[in-house]
Formats: C-alpha cells, structure tokens, sequence
C-alpha cells in the first residue's frame, strides 16, 4: 500500500519510522511518504493559514497550496476516471466516525493521501474541488479536539497497517480481537496464577476449553453492558443465545427483543 500525508509539521510523523509501522516500510508491505505543505507555498513567509470569512475566531488554511499539493500527489490526468487515484483521508472532529469497519475497508486500498489540518481546518473549496476527481473522506476518531490532524494519521495509520497482509505475524488474532465480534474482549491473563495476591480465575487454569469459552463470552458481554452500552444496542439479537441472554440478565442489561419474524 502507498501511502502519502501532507502536513506543515513533518516532525510529528517521525512514530512511523519505529516498530511495526517501521518494519511494514522496511518490508515495502508500505510505501509511506510524508510532505511539508509549506513546500507549496511561494510567498517569503511561506504562508499556509488567513482569516475566516464570516468572522470568527482562529485561522483558516488557505487553498492555494492543499491545490498544488494534492495536483502533485494525485495528478487527475493520470485517472480522469478518478479509480485509480488515492483516497482523500482529512481527519476532522466534523468528520464520520473512523471503526475498525473503516480500517478494514481502507487497508484494501492501493493509496491513501491524508491531508493533515490545523487551526481550524481547511477551506472546505479544497475538499469540494478533490471531490470532483477522488474518493474524499472526513473522518473523526471521537467527540474532542485536537491541535490538528497528524495525531490521528498516526492512529489510523496504526490500525490499517496492522491489517495489511504479512504484517501481523499470528493472522488468528485479527478475528479474536476487540470489536471484531461487536463486543469488548474478556480480560486476559499471564503467570503467575498469584500475584499480589490476586488470583487468576480458576476457569482459566481448568484446561476446560468448552467453560474458557463460556466465562469469556460471559465476560465480554458483561463489559460491553458495562462500558458499550451502544455496542450491544447495536448487536443483532439473533446473535445472541440463550446463554448469552442468562449473562446479560444477570448484568442488569435490559434484553433485545427476541425476533419474532424468524
Ligand atoms: C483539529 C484539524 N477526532 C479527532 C480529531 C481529528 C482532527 C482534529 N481534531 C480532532 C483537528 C484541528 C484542525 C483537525
């Protein structure tokens, strides 16, 4: 996978040269390259912000070079069709919510060009004028503000990067792992069995895979009561067995309806 972020801070990518993001561009499983906007500029001061219209705190990027920049990067004479060129990633606290659903869906990408915001964003022109040429996505990691985009290309980057293939060395543990099934994981242990006089829950250490499994589920659904309340709201109540039911009970969680058209 290419990948190309365009930032006026560079620096604040230097993370993705160390361990696993490091060794998937070791590798060339990615093909990463980060660019200083300011690149784009032409004027002494290399400018990249001005005032809001309309009034407002705070400055605005200026268009002209997040134009040049991605004219650069993804040139539209190369796909007039728009198919072939990257996918527009501007993370935003405006934007969709980023889930691992979406993680999945952009590590089947080719190219991914994340454009990097700060202050208070970027003139919306420059995404409506990308959006006439590529695929273009807002996306916000949750309901807070940051200085600017970088932080969250490193999050993101992080959680497409460990799906891509030859990445992780245990493909198994993708499937097992939080949210893959909708709910939060079972809490996981490693010896000893005591420590600081905490034991760890004797299921575990029974070798009986068939109550492991049981506990675990049971675990998981009671966290997700607990924590997620959305995520099992979410759930479809097929996916829930009788079992399943007895444990959230037993958590105080208000039941989905069983469906009766089925
Ligand atoms: C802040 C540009 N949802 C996390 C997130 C992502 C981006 C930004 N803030 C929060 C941000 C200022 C300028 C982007």
């Amino acid at each position: 996978m290419r990948v190309d972020v365009v930032s006026i801070f560079p620096e604040y990518l230097a993370p993705l040269d160390l361990s696993l993001i490091g060794r998937a561009r070791a590798a060339g499983t990615l093909r990463l390259a980060v660019h200083d906007l300011r690149s784009w500029t032409h004027d002494v001061h290399r400018t990249v912000d001005d005032t809001p219209y309309g009034g407002g705190p705070g400055m605005v990027m200026r268009p002209e070079p997040w134009g040049e920049a991605l004219d650069a990067l993804a040139p539209a004479e190369l796909a007039p069709d728009g198919v072939t060129l990257p996918r527009l990633l501007v993370p935003s606290p405006a934007g969709e919510p980023f889930t691992q659903a979406m993680a999945h869906e952009l590590a089947a990408e080719s190219h991914l060009l994340f454009a990097c915001g700060r202050y208070e964003g970027i003139d919306q022109r420059v995404l409506d004028h990308a959006a006439t040429r590529m695929r273009v996505t807002e996306v916000s990691l949750g309901d807070y503000v940051l200085f600017g985009g970088e932080v969250a290309v490193l999050v993101i980057l992080e959680a497409v990067t460990r799906l891509l293939p030859g990445v992780l060395g245990n493909a198994g543990s993708l499937d097992e792992e939080s949210h893959a099934h909708g709910l939060l994981e079972a809490p996981m242990y490693t010896k000893p069995a005591t420590w600081r006089g905490h034991e760890v829950p004797e299921v575990l250490r029974s070798g009986d895979h068939g109550r492991i499994a049981r506990w675990r589920r049971d675990e998981a659904l009671t966290r997700t009561a607990a924590r997620r309340p959305d995520l099992l709201a979410a759930l479809d109540p097929a996916s829930l067995d009788k079992r399943d039911r007895a444990a959230l009970d037993r958590a105080g969680f208000p039941l989905p309806a069983e469906d009766v058209a089925k």
